[in-house]
């Protein structure tokens, strides 16, 4: 079943196509992103989401959240703006969205009727959209200009097709390029050699990235990583490997020296300056 050409996203090709940050640059050179994250009971994933994002080349971040979330965020992160209510705001179109350079959705998020409004509407938009966690449903796309990344594990990738976890599993690659030219969007299935499929049937391997990163949280990390690298890239699908390079990257720099039981989310993004300035 697996006659896809899989090919393995190198250090020389990540450390080729990192963007540069221009000396004239100002922060609108770097896009607005726009993070749809965490709820009272999930306020964590937002902040880690926005931590990610804010590490990852953007150039302003805005977070539409509930009230609550906006009170523990600002106290770690006082850089980010904030959608108040932003799910409602945003499922009742009631805040503007186009002039955002890219999206991400669902850390944190209930997977209810809101947040699969609030999907809608962002798919109604031009505006490249990531969705994870609450927000990776069962559910077509119709065709946009744009790209949509979703970024499943295993058990998100089984909900959303249908497919076995164990069949999954050991042909990772073949249903991740199956599932994504037939959605029409860029899936990221994540785990051990995390594997990213685009909808033209180009497919990659990651290679960095440990049993560290299998804890909560890491995945809201990624998510917000993403949305940087988005806004900050020239070329989408570089945006997209680089992410999922650097995060797995930053965890292999955590177990040179620590154990792989003690990695906490958040600290990734502490490692992530030094390993990026590495590798440009
Ligand atoms: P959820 O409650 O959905 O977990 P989450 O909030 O999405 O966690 P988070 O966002 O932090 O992590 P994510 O996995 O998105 O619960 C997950 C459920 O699915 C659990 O019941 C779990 O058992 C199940 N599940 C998860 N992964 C599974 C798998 N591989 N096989 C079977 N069931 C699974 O993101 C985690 C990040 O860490 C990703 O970037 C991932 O690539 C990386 N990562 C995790 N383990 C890794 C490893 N061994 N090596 C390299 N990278 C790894
Ligand atoms: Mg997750």
């Amino acid at each position: 079943t697996s006659s896809v050409i899989l090919q393995s996203w190198t250090t020389e090709q990540v450390a080729a196509s990192l963007p540069k940050r221009q000396p004239s640059s100002h922060k609108g050179s770097y896009g607005t992103a726009l993070l749809v994250a965490g709820t009272k009971e999930m306020p964590g994933a937002a902040l880690l989401a926005a931590l990610g994002t804010t590490r990852s080349g953007v150039g302003k971040l805005v977070i539409a959240t509930e009230a609550e979330v906006v009170a523990m965020i600002v106290s770690q992160l006082p850089e980010a703006t904030y959608v108040q209510n932003g799910l409602q705001q945003i499922a009742e179109k009631k805040t503007p969205i186009d002039s955002y350079r890219a999206i991400a959705i669902g850390p944190g998020t209930n997977p209810d009727a809101l947040t699969e409004n609030a999907v809608s509407t962002l798919l109604d938009s031009h505006v490249p959209v990531i969705l994870d966690a609450g927000a990776l449903s069962k559910r077509t796309y119709v065709k946009r200009h744009s790209p949509v990344i979703l970024t499943p594990h295993p058990a998100e990738f089984s909900h959303i097709t249908g497919v076995d976890v164990n069949e999954l599993q050991k042909n990772r690659a073949f249903y991740a390029v199956i599932w994504a030219k037939k959605m029409g969007v860029t899936i990221v299935l994540k785990g051990q050699n995390t594997i990213t499929a685009f909808p033209d049937g180009e497919v990659w391997s990651n290679s960095t990235g440990n049993s560290a990163l299998a804890k909560g949280g890491t995945g809201d990390t990624l998510t917000g990583m993403l949305l940087g690298m988005l806004c900050c890239h020239a070329d989408w699908k570089h945006a997209v490997l680089n992410a999922v390079y650097l995060h797995g990257a930053c965890a292999d720099e955590w177990v040179k020296t620590r154990s792989p039981h003690t990695l906490l989310a958040h600290e990734l993004t502490v490692l992530l300056p030094e390993l990026w300035f590495q590798l440009e």
